[in-house]
């Protein structure tokens, strides 16, 4: 085991994939974040363990401590610390290192890392569809940046990047998932050559912190976008419930606890503000850049799903 695991290191830290993810990884952040300073978001520093923490919509191992009488979570999500950062900065983002303690049987989509950093955004008074034309114009232009810079590192791995032309093709879940089964996610991103957006998430399949539509109950305004060629899912993200008594009844719904998110309970007591946000994960993105057929082949200690890892 231990020296399967010390050459495995070693192929990796010497491959050309590698440094190449790598030699894109800090330009890509850069550009990512001067982006979104032009147009007015401040950076905040990442919280990487807090009293509360994002449920998530599927299992995943708690990965809690306590800490002189309190417990705490490392962070799998900002989700509170960006809703409550925004009621007093309108326009926030943050690299936010997230660990999830996937189940091991993830290991085989080639997209999960147990440990990866997600560029966190949050926008008051955003609706779902401001913050998917943000999504857009971040991601053409990123696209075009990368092409325009990095072609000699493109061809040597033999990556053609397409520029997608916005608005992107959205999709509605309900009706994805009529036409392609429970599998639709996979069959759309390999029919797919763009990404796009699949939006109106049921309420069952997302967290309780996504708004609920006022006209159709059951139905969340939020959305994911998907990468093409197979790539699945880039980001998350939609408008957030801000009325207390919704977000306890939210809470209420999935069976979770008041207890579970009590300090952003206390920080929402008399109302949000309307905000809207997504989060993208970092290492997908430069995996999608690459064309790599797994992530782990754009991080040197990659902590991948079931595998003991450095
Ligand atoms: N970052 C996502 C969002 O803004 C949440 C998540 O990562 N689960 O909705």
């Amino acid at each position: 085991m231990e020296t399967e695991i010390v050459s495995e290191l070693e192929e990796r830290l010497s491959s050309r994939q590698l440094e190449i993810a790598l030699e894109l990884n800090g330009p890509v952040r850069a550009f990512l974040g001067e982006f979104l300073r032009s147009r007015g978001f401040l950076e905040v520093p990442p919280v990487i363990f807090s009293t509360v923490t994002d449920p998530l919509n599927h299992p995943v191992y708690d990965p809690s401590f306590d800490y002189e009488g309190t417990r705490y979570s490392l962070t799998k999500s900002m989700i509170f610390h960006k809703q409550i950062l925004v009621q007093k900065f309108p326009k926030i983002y943050t690299f936010s290192p997230n660990i999830r303690l996937e189940l091991a049987e993830k290991s085989s989509t080639g997209r999960h890392l147990l440990e990866f950093t997600q560029l966190d955004l949050e926008q008051q008074g955003a609706s779902r569809e401001d913050v998917m034309k943000l999504g857009e114009e971040m991601f053409s232009s990123l696209m075009r940046f990368v092409k325009e810079k990095y072609s000699k590192q493109l061809s040597e791995i033999g990556r053609e990047l397409k520029i997608p032309s916005a608005p992107y093709k959205k999709f509605k879940l309900l009706e994805a998932e009529a036409k392609y089964g429970s599998d639709w996610e996979q069959i759309l991103s390999e029919l797919e050559k763009d990404p796009f957006w699949i939006i109106d998430i049921p309420l069952d399949k997302r967290e309780f912190y996504d708004r609920e539509k006022d006209d159709e109950p059951g139905i969340l305004s939020d959305m994911d976008m998907i990468y093409p060629e197979g790539f699945g899912e880039a980001l998350s993200g939609g408008e957030r419930e801000y009325e207390y008594s919704k977000i306890l009844e939210r809470i209420r719904k999935k069976k979770q606890t008041n207890e579970q998110f009590k300090w952003f309970l206390e920080a929402a007591k008399y109302d949000l503000k309307p905000s809207a946000g997504f989060g993208i994960g970092i290492e997908r993105l430069i995996r999608y850049i690459c064309g790599y057929p797994r992530i782990e082949m754009v991080h040197p200690f990659p902590k991948v799903p079931g595998k003991v890892s450095i």
